[in-house]
């Protein structure tokens, strides 16, 4: 119940989405970013009724935007009668509280719409459980920040005391909340474990499909294994691992794995959460790299991908798979910018024959496996 307050939107508010170009942030096609950007509003079920666009050359601490876009701001909002406002950047739950009361408006922020956007996708039972602890670590630091919303509203039946209390109240209910789940994600995890430690004896290979969200990975993966797994243009359509085997020229070469997607700015509470499901990506045999080489923003997606795979000790081999090639005018030129990325290949889901160069590098690579005997198999 206390849960439904911290929602971003109702259907009826009337929003404004604010896409900025922070000093922090290194893409070279704002344009695209800004599309991913209402990308995340429309995979929230979100239609903003106005947008407002701004570069930033510094961040200001107390309201992230600095004096004379506060302005521009105010403008926009009294222009179009606005009551929510969604940022493209994280805020502190300072800022956030800070524009509300100078704006007049509820304000969310990026963490808090990607956080929404998941806990709509998740099906698994762990995947519920990591994205609920996200979200409540979440609505525990806006809590500390809305205390003078709360007192304010009780304020208004001339009471400060239980303003107070339900502060503390909602506190209470988050905490023991965050406990159980906890508790519940560390038995999924254990079975989870035990089903690792069974496969990695097995010595059946895994692969896993990992990349920037709507590069194609669930396209890749229905197109591998014939299988119907969600792709559409959507951000994060795939939240829940799924694992199907994989057959190359009829030969079970192991199983192959679709992952949740990763995104710039990913909110850190969601990497922590997300921790135990892509830990598996640890021991993976090969990982696949899906990159959409049609987005101009494809390199800063890639070194996105490299971060938090770094965060994640995750150094499994990896194949830079470079997908969508049917969208470039010039596959040759745009081969040229992909060098640096090594062992890579050109693919497209849609074009006949497209898969084929993945094809026969899962058919090579399984042919070394073989030949290459396993040298960590697990003492236990
Ligand atoms: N033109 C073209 N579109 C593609 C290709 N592969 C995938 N798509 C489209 O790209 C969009 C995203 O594909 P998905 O497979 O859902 O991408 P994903 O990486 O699984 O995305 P998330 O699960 O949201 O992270 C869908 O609309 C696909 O139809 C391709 O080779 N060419
Ligand atoms: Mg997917």
């Amino acid at each position: 119940m206390a849960k439904k307050e911290f929602y971003v939107t109702s259907e009826q508010s009337r929003l404004l989405a604010v896409g900025i170009h922070a000093p922090y942030n290194k893409t070279s096609h704002i344009e695209s970013y800004y599309e991913e950007f209402l990308n995340l509003l429309r995979t929230n079920g979100l239609t903003p009724n106005a947008t407002h666009f701004m570069k930033l050359r510094d961040i200001d601490k107390s309201y992230f935007v600095t004096q004379g876009k506060l302005h521009e701001l105010q403008k926009v909002c009294e222009e179009h009668n606005i009551e929510e406002i969604v940022f493209s950047e994280p805020l502190t739950p300072q800022q956030e509280r800070n524009l509300e009361d100078l704006l007049h408006c509820r304000v969310f922020d990026r963490t808090r719409l990607i956080l929404e956007i998941f806990e709509k996708h998740a099906h698994s039972a762990e995947g519920k459980a990591q994205v609920a602890i996200a979200m409540l670590k979440h609505q525990k630091t806006r809590l500390a920040g809305k205390g003078v919303h709360l007192s304010q509203q009780a304020g208004k039946i001339g009471n400060k005391g239980p303003g107070e209390t339900q502060k503390e109240k909602q506190a209470r209910l988050i905490e023991s909340t965050m406990h159980r789940t906890k508790r519940q994600l560390e038995q999924l995890q254990k079975v989870r474990a035990t089903q690792r430690k069974t496969r990695i004896s097995s010595g059946i290979s895994h692969i896993c499909l990992i990349g920037y969200t709507n590069a194609g990975k669930s396209s890749v993966m229905n197109a591998l294994t014939k299988s119907d797994v969600l792709a559409e243009d959507k951000l994060f359509a795939t939240l829940d691992t799924t694992t199907r085997a994989l057959f190359i020229h009829s030969t079970k070469i192991g199983v192959l794995s679709d992952t949740v997607g990763f995104i710039q700015n990913l909110p850190h509470n969601l990497i922590e959460a997300f921790k135990s499901t892509l830990a598996e990506l640890q021991y993976a045999d090969l990982l696949l790299h899906v990159i959409d080489a049609s987005d101009p923003n494809w390199e800063l997606h890639v070194k996105v991908v490299h971060d938090i795979l770094q965060e994640l000790d995750v150094t499994s081999p990896m194949v830079y798979v470079f997908n969508k090639i049917d969208k470039l005018s010039n596959v040759d030129e745009f081969a040229l910018t992909t060098e640096r990325y090594q062992p890579h290949l050109f693919i497209s889901t849609v074009l006949t024959d497209g898969m084929q160069p993945l094809i026969d590098h899962l058919h090579q690579w399984h042919n070394q496996q073989k030949a290459t005997p396993t040298e960590d198999m697990p003492s236990s």
